[in-house]
């Protein structure tokens, strides 16, 4: 798996490269698409026989890496992909900050199924490791995860999303004295940087994407931090009409086939059985956790977070490439 660290930094800088040009452009699927595009050229052209097992859209949803895809030259070890081409699509679409073109890679059998649906999200880092209880109200693990890392609730750093679904969580919260940083949207580097040395966040707390829930698990478990998650009926993030309970219907079925259960707390080894996970993000517009794509004289520079879980490695990578 370590060799392949390389190739992998090389595939989600390609990802990031290619849809860069396109910040601002307004239309979210052109820049997903030109990602995906690049991701999977650059996938199949490294020595592995890879599988997609985690994404955004099943087949029939063009631009993406299916899940169930096939990747890779077909020789070498066998790989579990998990990916998302452009986390915060919206975000390069509008040119707002945060985005990532990001991909794990972990042996075959070791990440959860699961469609692409909602999940609720709880990240700490290493020092709150056994603190989280995803079974408990958010007030009762804001209290311990509070006295796991020996501070009062009111200097407790919350990061989650602003999104109405959260409006509740963010409130109680607050009203805790708990200090809460909402992003617009990317609850996968707000994992990454609540697990991160000089992390800006004691805890990541988010209802968002089931693929970057996964995703997330993949650098909190190479980081040593500590993640539950449940996936999410459609109604209960959205809200209840008759459109959203017929998706419910839908997800219910494709978790089933896939044998995963709704309101199930996952705790992190069934997110990501084992440590021996690469994963790697390279910045498409600038954030917190790693630099966006920069012009510079003859070219442009890109800066990529990339972890090992086996050797324990976390390494920032700035490249230049020229056009
Ligand atoms: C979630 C979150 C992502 O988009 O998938 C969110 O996990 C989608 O939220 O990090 P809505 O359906 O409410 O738009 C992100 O924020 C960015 O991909
Ligand atoms: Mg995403
Ligand atoms: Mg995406």
């Amino acid at each position: 798996m370590m060799s392949l660290a390389w190739p992998l930094f090389r595939i989600t800088e390609q990802a990031a490269l290619a849809a860069w040009p396109q910040t601002g452009c307004g239309d979210k699927n052109k820049i997903d698409g030109l990602a995906v595009t690049a991701m999977r050229e650059a996938l199949n052209s490294i020595a592995i026989r890879g599988r997609i097992v985690i994404g955004e859209g099943e087949i029939d949803q063009a631009p993406m890496l299916w899940i169930g895809e096939e990747v890779g030259t077909d020789t070498g070890p066998e790989v579990d992909i998990a990916v998302d081409p452009i986390e915060g699509t919206r975000m390069v679409a509008m040119g707002q900050s945060n985005a990532l073109a990001v991909m794990a890679f972990a042996p075959r059998g070791s990440l959860l199924h699961a469609p692409d649906m909602y999940m609720k999200k709880l990240v700490v880092n290493r020092f709150a490791k056994g603190a989280i209880n995803l079974a408990l109200p958010l007030a009762d693990n804001l209290r311990n995860v509070a006295e796991a890392l020996g501070k009062p609730l009111d200097r407790l750093r919350m990061v989650t999303l602003d999104k109405p679904r959260l409006q509740s969580a963010i409130a109680e919260a607050t009203r805790l004295g708990v200090k809460v940083f909402a992003l617009p949207d990317g609850d996968v580097a707000a994992s990454v940087l609540a697990c991160m040395q000089e992390n800006p966040y004691d805890l990541m707390y988010t209802i968002g994407g089931a693929p970057e829930g996964v995703i997330s698990a993949c650098a909190v478990k190479a980081l040593g931090g500590d993640m539950q998650a449940e996936l999410i009926d459609f109604c209960e993030a959205k809200g209840d009409s008759a459109d959203h309970r017929l998706i419910a219907t839908q997800e219910r079925q494709r978790c089933a086939e896939m044998g995963v259960e709704i309101n199930r707390i996952y705790a992190l080894d069934e997110l990501v059985g084992g440590n021996k996970i690469l994963f790697s993000a390279t910045g498409v517009t600038g954030g917190d956790l790693v630099k966006g794509i920069q012009q510079v004289a003859n070219g442009v520079r890109t800066q990529t977070l990339l972890i090992g879980g086996a050797d324990r490695t976390c390494n920032i990578i700035d490249s230049l490439h020229s056009w």
